[in-house]
């Protein structure tokens, strides 16, 4: 009877072993979950973005909402993302105007080259309206 026991014992030991040793390779293997970055146009502060500069991940998103003195939009310079990438610049540039409570979300692709994305706001370019995402 005590082996018996000893060895029910042994194997829920084993068991157990084997499922941390798989749960491991589930974390492992599970990418990081993509994350979202919000980013205020236009504050208290005047015509700015805050914050002015996000650091991200490919993958992530980035949520502009509207705060003080709309309208405002997000147009990424084609000068002013890596390789000087005209279409991706498009892809993630926002040019509609959007008024008071309006927000609206780029994703950055999985495959969005690591480096600096500037960008502006186009009626508010000139006071200084500027903002960047850093893609790591
Ligand atoms: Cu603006």
């Amino acid at each position: 009877m005590k082996s018996i026991s000893s060895a029910i014992r042994g194997l829920s030991l084993a068991f157990c072993a084997v499922m941390l040793l798989a749960s491991s390779f589930f974390w492992a293997a599970s990418p990081a979950a993509a994350e979202t970055y919000s980013v205020k146009m236009g504050t208290p502060k005047g015509l700015v973005f805050d914050p002015a500069v996000v650091t991200i991940k490919p993958g992530d998103t980035v949520k502009w909402e509207v705060g003080s003195l709309p309208p405002h939009n997000v147009v990424f310079d084609n000068t002013k993302v890596p390789d000087g990438n005209k279409e991706l610049a498009a892809k993630l540039s926002h040019k509609g105007l959007e008024g008071a409570g309006k927000s609206f979300e780029v994703v950055f692709p999985a495959d969005t080259p690591a480096g600096d994305y500037s960008y502006y706001c186009l009626p508010h370019r000139g006071a200084g309206m500027v903002g960047k995402v850093v893609v790591q």
